[in-house]
């Protein structure tokens, strides 16, 4: 994807997603917090999706979405930047793959790869997540993560049960309706 070196913004792609208190209001005041921020600016969102849960699968349904961010600031002050806004909003995460508040996810920074644990990159499992792929095509289709399209990855993921929650990709700039 692009790197924009004279300038040194960079493109990220973020997952969110939440499935308890009120997920889609979270998920909106994350992608607003992070357009206030003079190093930060949302380029593209996808629409809302309702999802069932992946991984875990005896806990309510998901809000997912994801989102383009021009940044100045690498990949680690990207993920604390998301880790502060998780904070922000009272993140709840009992365990591993279960329910939480809000979950900011850097997918990809640029065409950056790396095996570091705190943060991988791209994101080690989002080319398995139908909730990743589908919202990400709707922005970024022809994007190149492990060597294949989002659409090619897509084309393979599970979707069974994923719905469109929110047509309008702008719905994290208007008061979500509560979703409890
Ligand atoms: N996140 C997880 C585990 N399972 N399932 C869905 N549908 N959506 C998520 O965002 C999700 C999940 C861990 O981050
Ligand atoms: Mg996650
Ligand atoms: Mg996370």
């Amino acid at each position: 994807m692009n790197i924009l070196p004279e300038t040194g913004w960079n493109r990220a792609t973020l997952g969110l997603g939440g499935n308890i208190g009120d997920p889609v209001k979270a998920m909106a005041s994350a992608l607003r917090s992070l357009e206030a921020r003079a190093d930060c600016r949302i380029v593209a969102a996808s629409r809302l999706y309702r999802t069932p849960p992946w991984g875990k699968t005896d806990q309510s349904f998901f809000y997912n979405a994801c989102a383009a961010v021009d940044t100045s600031v690498g990949p680690d002050a990207l993920l604390e930047i998301c880790l502060g806004i998780e904070r922000e909003m009272k993140r709840i995460r009992v365990e591993r793959w279960g329910p939480r508040t809000i979950d900011i996810d850097i997918l990809t920074y640029g065409d950056f790869e790396r095996e570091a644990t705190d943060l991988q990159l791209p994101h080690p499992r989002m080319t398995e997540r139908g909730f990743v792929l589908m919202p990400l095509a709707d922005f970024a289709p022809g994007m190149i993560v492990k060597s294949r399209s989002v659409s090619d990855w897509l084309r393979e993921a599970d979707i069974n049960g994923i719905e469109i929650a929110d047509e309008d990709r702008d719905w994290w700039r208007k008061e979500p309706a509560s979703t409890g």
